[in-house]
């Protein structure tokens, strides 16, 4: 075949879209085509280690090896290198995904994978499942962005192969004239990129079956979202890839730090009563199928004062009453529930690495902060930019992509600068208003540090006329616990006679523990900071104190049950467990040891203060 028109297709760089890319190139397109149908025909029979995506589970010598090269990778590379680049992946979507149909005509997508001394096979097993797996009338492009790798081979031999593998310049690389950080990379990445949508992804990924069109289906639908394939678990030890369900969404600690959290009731109730219209196929092609289909296309509104089209979002089917006239019904149950698997899960954040936007409207929206340094807060960022600039941040659960989730960074932090706290400064006084002060609360050694010029970005947010945090907290995330808001007291909960104060001793609130009791710092660590809620919790973020049997007071995620409720009383200074009637106390506990519960006698052990009280 001729060499690639990739340059004349750059002439048509704004105006791109696949019905160009399918006039233009013919030719190109059919080696394309070809070239995705062998892989896929031939890819049920392939054979090998970790094939299907099964565990590579060394012996002997390599797994000595491999555990050796663990501390530079933080994955097993020997385990990854033994697998074919080209390997087989199961498909873990729901079986509700493979009837869904996604219209012929779909945008184009540029798909970025930036990378900084990525290792060689996790690298290409990227990019060859993109390409392997990516329709060729959608898969535009794949921009193996270089962010100043030094590793020897990420050079030559890195440009060798990918010209050899792809003589079509499906894959192109971009290189950084400076370590820029993951944050440039990924802007040099999208500037680069001329498809209709573009799609990043970490340099360790493995797109799955049917992962693009779901992405570009609602893209199409829907300019204004971003969206994120699920992301499935590829083991860093053994590799093997395992589907991880898509029962959960972003969510986020005060702290700035991403976490992941189940789909919240309102979420799941939202979901269900409405209709996706992307299965909402055309009627032609419905009945093209099934010439036994009466169908009504579903009616929206038209206001006859006003005749403003009010979109009527297809909750309700047909029923009759007994008088013989129509009525309307909510969709009954059965009719529902598969969907419940397939459709878009809002989030109120995302994890970073892999998203998918409308490339024009990724810029719109702001693209990056490009005064964030190498890893960390960028996710947050866009997270919460998106929502309050008028977007919509949603998961989608028939896309998948799997991804290697690191034990640590494999690569060098320039001057050993803590980004992610430099970072989530600049998030925090840009986006977050008032609330900046809880990620002060946990971050006090930031206070007065430089965080650089930030006017492009509020200038940005004034642009774009964006909502308040307040709105994002109370619209998109109000499950969120405001650990200063809608509490009767919060702070500090000493012990005035001991001076001692509850504690979590640095221990990780995801995981339950017995409370502990340390000297009280007077506000200066966040592991004192307590709330007792209007819901009559004694909590922090996600943890709540909770009693069941003898003396202990374990901390536990909350979940409104009957044992994590408190009931303080101000006058007499008791903090009384509902359940038991019991007082929290602290006799017989020194500085260091947990704080237990007793029957309630008065003493001075069991007298508590909180630092701030509310009027409420
Ligand atoms: C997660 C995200 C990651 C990013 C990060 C927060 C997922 C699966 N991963 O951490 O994408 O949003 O949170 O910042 O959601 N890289 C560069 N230049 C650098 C440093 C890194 O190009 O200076 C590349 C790196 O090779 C990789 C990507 O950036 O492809 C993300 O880095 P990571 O894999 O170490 O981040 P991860 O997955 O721990
Ligand atoms: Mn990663």
């Amino acid at each position: 075949m001729k060499h690639v028109q990739i340059k004349d297709m750059k002439k048509e760089k704004k105006s791109i879209n696949c019905q160009i890319l399918r006039e233009l190139n013919d030719e190109l397109l059919a080696f394309r085509k070809k070239r995705y149908l062998d892989y896929k025909t031939s890819e049920s029979k392939r054979t090998g280690p970790g094939e299907k995506g099964k565990a590579v589970i060394l012996e002997g010598e390599e797994k000595a090896l491999g555990e050796k090269l663990y501390k530079k990778e933080a994955f097993n590379i020997i385990a990854s290198d033994k697998i074919s680049l080209q390997r087989s992946v199961p498909d873990v979507r729901d079986p509700g995904c493979k009837n869904i149909k996604y219209p012929k005509e779909l945008p184009t997508a540029s798909v970025i994978i930036i990378f900084h001394n990525e290792a060689w096979s996790p690298l290409l097993r990227t990019a060859h499942s993109v390409v392997n797996r990516s329709p060729p009338e959608y898969l535009y492009e794949v921009i193996l962005l270089d962010d100043f790798s030094d590793r020897p081979e990420l050079g030559d031999k890195l440009r060798e192969y990918v010209a050899k593998t792809w003589p079509d310049g499906v894959v192109k690389i971009v290189r950084t004239k400076e370590r820029s950080g993951l944050i440039r990379a990924r802007l040099a990445g999208a500037k680069a990129a001329t498809g209709d949508v573009i799609i990043f992804l970490d340099s360790h990924c493995e797109a799955s079956e049917m992962w693009l069109e779901p992405l570009l289906a609602r893209i199409k639908e829907d300019r204004r979202v971003v969206l994120c394939p699920s992301i499935d678990n590829i083991d860093k030890m053994s590799l093997s890839y395992g589907g991880t369900g898509s029962s959960s969404v972003g969510g986020f600690w005060w702290s700035l730090h991403f976490s992941w959290r189940p789909i919240p009731s309102h979420e799941q109730n939202r979901r269900k009563s409405s209709v996706d219209p992307i299965r909402l196929e055309p009627l032609l092609a419905r009945i093209k199928e099934d010439r036994r289909n009466v169908l009504c296309p579903i009616v929206d509104a038209v206001m006859d004062d006003t005749l403003e089209y009010s979109k009527n979002g297809g909750y309700q089917v047909g029923g009759f009453t007994w008088s013989m006239h129509y009525t309307w019904r909510d969709v009954p149950e059965q009719d529902r529930t598969s969907r419940q698997y397939t459709d878009p899960v809002r989030s109120p954040t995302m994890a970073g690495g892999l998203f998918a936007a409308d490339r024009k409207y990724f810029f719109e929206l702001g693209s990056y902060d490009p005064g964030m340094d190498v890893w960390g807060g960028e996710n947050l960022e866009i997270s919460f930019r998106t929502w309050m600039c008028g977007g919509k941040l949603e998961f989608i659960p028939c896309s998948r992509v799997g991804h290697i989730f690191r034990s640590s960074h494999p690569y060098t932090f320039p001057g050993n600068k803590d980004t992610h706290g430099i970072n989530s400064m600049r998030l925090a006084e840009v986006w977050m208003d008032e609330y900046k002060r809880l990620f002060y609360m946990h971050r006090k050694d930031l206070l007065g540090q430089d965080y650089g010029d930030i006017s492009g970005r509020k200038e940005l947010r004034e642009n774009l006329k964006c909502k308040s945090f307040r709105w994002f907290l109370e619209n998109v995330y109000p499950e969120k616990f405001i650990p200063d808001e809608n509490v009767y007291a919060w702070g500090m909960v000493r012990n005035p006679a001991t001076n001692l104060c509850l504690d979590t001793l640095q221990k990780d609130e995801k995981i339950t523990f017995n409370m502990g009791l340390f000297s009280c710092q007077n506000g200066a660590s966040a592991n004192e900071v307590f709330s007792i809620s209007i819901d009559n919790e004694l909590r922090r973020e996600e943890g709540c104190l909770a009693h069941h049997s003898g003396k202990d007071v374990p901390l536990e995620n909350c979940n409104g049950a009957k044992s994590h409720k408190w009931v303080h009383d101000k006058e007499k200074g008791t903090i009384k467990h509902k359940e038991s009637g019991k007082c929290l106390d602290i006799a017989g506990v020194k500085s260091g040891g947990t704080v237990v519960v007793n029957p309630c006698n008065g003493q001075d052990s069991q007298i508590w203060t909180f630092e701030h009280y509310l009027n409420l």
